[in-house]
């Protein structure tokens, strides 16, 4: 789900950011999400790369949320992939992003390709469903970089094994921990 357009943004720090989230506040970050927009500089601290894959770093986290910066090098994408049943939400902080959508039939075992979105700077994408897996890919001439809020953190996630047709559980790792609990 893409979000549109909300005109009553009212959260212009990473500090308002995280003091919300820590107050619960998730409606309010969610529906005024498109004109949040956290200057570069405040988010400096939490970026690394890695030619290999993408970097996943910790900026604030509680057992209610996960707050992470992800860090993407050209062409760099995620396996088909879902949140452990919680609210995924995705704001673009540059660069530009496809998300293919996919639903998975758990009775059938079977992966069904729903459909393909480009995700823009300052855009926002949700996933709030728990049968909805998705890829996302840094489809930038350069590095691309996008803020990820989880509700609840995710440890682990299930990947679909495309050559083998199954479900996997994949442990998540951050990269940098510059972030801490909050
Ligand atoms: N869910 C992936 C991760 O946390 C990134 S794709 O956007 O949700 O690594
Ligand atoms: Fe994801």
């Amino acid at each position: 789900m893409i979000l549109k357009k909300n005109a009553t943004m009212k959260i212009s720090t990473l500090e308002h950011l995280i003091s919300a989230l820590k107050l619960g506040q998730y409606d309010e970050v969610l529906t005024q999400s498109f004109d949040l927009v956290i200057p570069l500089e405040e988010l400096q601290p939490y970026i690394s790369w890695n030619p290999n894959r993408y970097t996943r770093n910790c900026i604030a986290r509680n057992e209610d949320f996960e707050l992470i910066l992800l860090c993407w090098e050209k062409g760099q994408k995620t396996a088909i992939h879902c949140h452990n049943d919680q609210e995924c939400w995705v704001k673009v902080i540059r660069g530009d992003f496809e998300e293919c959508l996919y639903e998975y039939d758990e009775a059938m075992n079977l992966m069904s390709y729903t459909k393909t979105d480009q995700v823009s700077q300052n855009q926002v994408t949700i996933i709030d469903d728990k049968d909805i897996y998705h890829t996302l890919e840094n489809i930038s001439q350069g590095r691309s970089i996008s803020l990820h809020l989880y509700m609840k953190p995710i440890l682990e996630c299930g990947v679909f094994n495309q050559k083998t047709n199954q479900l996997e559980t994949k442990t998540l790792a951050y990269d940098t921990l510059e972030g801490e609990e909050v």
